[in-house]
């Protein structure tokens, strides 16, 4: 399964994003706890050099062991000279704020310190929220600023423009439109990000999504799937497609002339694994 996605409008909201970088003291990268590694540094050259604070979103609906082992050490097999911050968040909780905060502090500590000693005591921080579509960026936002400024929907691409909120005294933020890459670094990238929602589902192949879904977490979560589904045919040496017709059989997924439903019951698995609903599951 090959995925592509750049439109017009992503090509054109990386642009803005450069331009409006030259303003910002800090770049705030949202990223999916459930596919760390492929959904960083999708802006690498860009944002080389800025103050970077990495918030790892969604870490409900992730693998508890698969969070803890992302450290600033497997930050750095992506961005080599990684000297920023990691927090983890999920970011439908309403008290972010004072960890958030904490983290600026400490990377806007020299510029802060800098305006100090020329006399302006209050440095107002702008920092820019950036991510692959849909990973949560305006809904970190919302949670941080504790109102709702910035549309939220579990689509990619519900935020078009580039947008300033205000969150204190202290800090500025942009929300961003969130931004692919015109080519992923292997297949394995596209897959993840399509499962969780980062690529226009009008483009993908549900049915060979939802295969490579169960084909690629079957062996480690087979329980889960199993319980979700109240499977009992299967084992866990079960090819996928054995997986995904019982799945079909318990859901009753059918054409109207008999045979399996592929289409329904690939639907039906990428959209309960999106809303979390099989249990929290990460693709790396
Ligand atoms: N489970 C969970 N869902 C979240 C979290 N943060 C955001 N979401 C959900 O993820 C979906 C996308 O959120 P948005 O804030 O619109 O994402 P975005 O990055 O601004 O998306 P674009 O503007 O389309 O790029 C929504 O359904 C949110 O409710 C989180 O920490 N945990
Ligand atoms: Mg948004």
């Amino acid at each position: 399964m090959n995925i592509e996605w750049y439109p017009g409008h992503i090509a054109k909201a990386r642009r803005e994003i450069k331009e409006h970088l030259k303003e910002v003291d800090l770049v705030i990268e949202i990223i999916d706890a459930r596919c760390p590694l492929s959904s960083i540094n999708f802006l690498n050259d860009e944002i080389k050099n800025k103050k970077r604070l990495i918030v790892v979103n969604k870490v409900d609906s992730a693998d508890e062991d698969a969070i803890k082992s992302f450290t600033k050490n497997r930050v750095k097999e992506v961005i080599q000279d990684f000297d920023g911050e990691i927090l983890f968040l999920d970011s439908r909780n309403n008290n972010i704020k004072r960890e958030v905060d904490k983290k600026i502090d400490l990377l806007t500590k020299e510029i802060v310190e800098k305006n100090a000693k020329k006399g302006i005591v209050n440095t107002l921080v702008k920092a820019m929220v950036v991510g692959m579509p849909n990973v949560g960026k305006s809904t970190f936002i919302n949670s941080y600023v504790k109102k709702k400024v910035n549309k939220v929907e579990n689509t990619p691409g519900v935020t078009k423009k580039l947008q300033w909120t205000k969150i204190s005294d202290k800090v500025l933020l942009l929300d961003t439109p969130g931004v692919t890459v015109k080519k992923f670094e292997n297949n394995d990238v596209g897959i993840n990000l399509a499962l969780v929602g980062s690529i226009n589902d009008d483009i993908l192949e549900k049915q060979d999504l939802a295969y490579e879904f169960i084909n690629k977490v079957y062996s480690k979560y087979s329980a889960l799937i199993i319980k979700r589904y109240k499977l009992d045919k299967v084992n866990d040496s079960s090819t996928a497609i054995e997986v995904m017709d019982e799945i079909a059989e318990k859901t009753a997924s059918y054409k109207k002339g008999g045979g399996i439903n592929y289409d329904k019951v690939s639907n039906l698995i990428i959209n309960d694994f999106r809303k979390g609903l099989i249990g929290k599951i990460s693709l790396e």
